[in-house]
């Protein structure tokens, strides 16, 4: 099934206070850098983008501006990527964070419980170890060896709240686009998010971003708090390079988000920047990888979403997804901006 051209139309007539939600993602000014810029997935991304952006305006470096970016919503008070998200299924808290530079050097953990800002562990692992990854224990031995803190454990009251629901049936099932923000466009009632929102506006639990600075080096980051009420024990693709996450400084920088078995098992991110390294555009290289998707799972697919965002040498960007709903955020010179995703169905 191709772009849906009505709703295109839709969407670029949209707009919300503050900032301007856009149709499909064109490639920006295909003939000049477009730098600095970042963008990064879901309306979370608006505030995160801020954050990097005070990094990005000032001359600092892309890894910096993806680290401080995402520590913002690993902040908010009320956001689902930190410890406030829902558990798994044993009823604790586990997250996971990648980060990559424009050299190759990479950092990441997984499974790290009670700790605030996984993105920064990461970033300790990249630079104070010999190693790629820490999981478990040992990364939080190792976070705490760096000066991190460990927090209490508890739920917070919504995933508490959560959590007890859940116990009543305790089935697994994804949800496609739980992370949506509600109400900044119409979705379609079969993939409206759940309202969890007792809290907070943001239902999100994974925040993507991908930089590139004025020196006109790329870097990224991923952090999650994975699939709420996964199996204990559980990675997704966000902590493993080359899957949630994979940078080339010679040609882009990728971020997923979605259902992290299935970007696993295309190399997601490592996949785009190859398409991207063959002459497609952003978009054309995240919609080359979505369409392996739908095809490995067939009539699966309709159950999960998966989706990418790219940013590449220039500066131009672009995204996919496999269903309507996806939308990821964009700060540059322009301004800030909501670019709602193409996609399959
Ligand atoms: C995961 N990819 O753990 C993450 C989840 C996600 O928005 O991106 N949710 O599978």
């Amino acid at each position: 099934m191709g772009i849906n051209r009505r709703h295109f139309i839709n969407l670029t007539s949209l707009s919300v206070a503050g900032f301007s939600i856009k149709g499909f993602a064109n490639n920006a000014k295909p003939n000049k850098t477009n730098k600095p810029i970042v963008i990064s997935t879901w309306d979370a991304g608006l505030n995160a983008n801020k954050g990097a952006w005070a990094v990005l305006s000032t001359g600092g470096a892309a890894l910096d501006a993806v680290e401080k970016g995402v520590m913002v919503t690993e902040d908010e008070k009320n956001c689902c990527v930190g410890l406030g998200a829902n558990p798994d299924r044993d009823g604790f808290v586990t997250l996971d964070a990648s980060i990559m530079d424009h050299e190759f050097n990479c950092g990441s953990v997984g499974f790290l419980e009670r700790i605030k800002h996984p993105i920064s562990v990461a970033r300790k692992v990249m630079e104070k170890t010999p190693h790629v990854m820490l999981v478990g224990e040992g990364a939080q031995q190792f976070a705490l060896s760096q000066g991190f803190t460990l927090e209490s454990g508890e739920l917070s009251d919504d995933a508490k709240k959560e959590y007890l629901n859940w116990l009543k049936k305790s089935t697994y099932k994804p949800i496609i686009n739980i992370e949506r923000k509600q109400s900044t466009t119409q979705l379609d009632a079969k993939f409206q998010a759940p309202t969890k929102l007792s809290n907070g506006e943001w239902n999100h639990d994974t925040i993507g971003m991908v930089a590139l600075d004025a020196h006109g080096n790329l870097s990224g980051s991923c952090t999650t708090s994975g699939a709420g009420f996964k199996l204990r024990g559980r990675l997704g693709d966000s902590p493993i390079i080359g899957a949630g996450l994979y940078v080339d400084n010679e040609v882009g920088a990728v971020v997923a988000t979605g259902q992290g078995e299935d970007v696993i098992r295309v190399a997601g991110a490592s996949a785009v920047v190859e398409q991207m390294r063959q002459g497609k555009s952003p978009q054309e290289a995240c919609k080359f990888v979505v369409e392996r998707i739908r095809r490995i799972k067939k009539e699966k697919a309709n159950d999960i979403q998966v989706c990418f965002i790219a940013l590449n040498k220039n500066g131009e960007h672009g995204s996919y997804a496999l269903h309507k709903g996806f939308n990821y955020a964009v700060h540059s010179n322009d301004g800030a901006s909501l670019v709602e995703a193409p996609f399959i169905y």
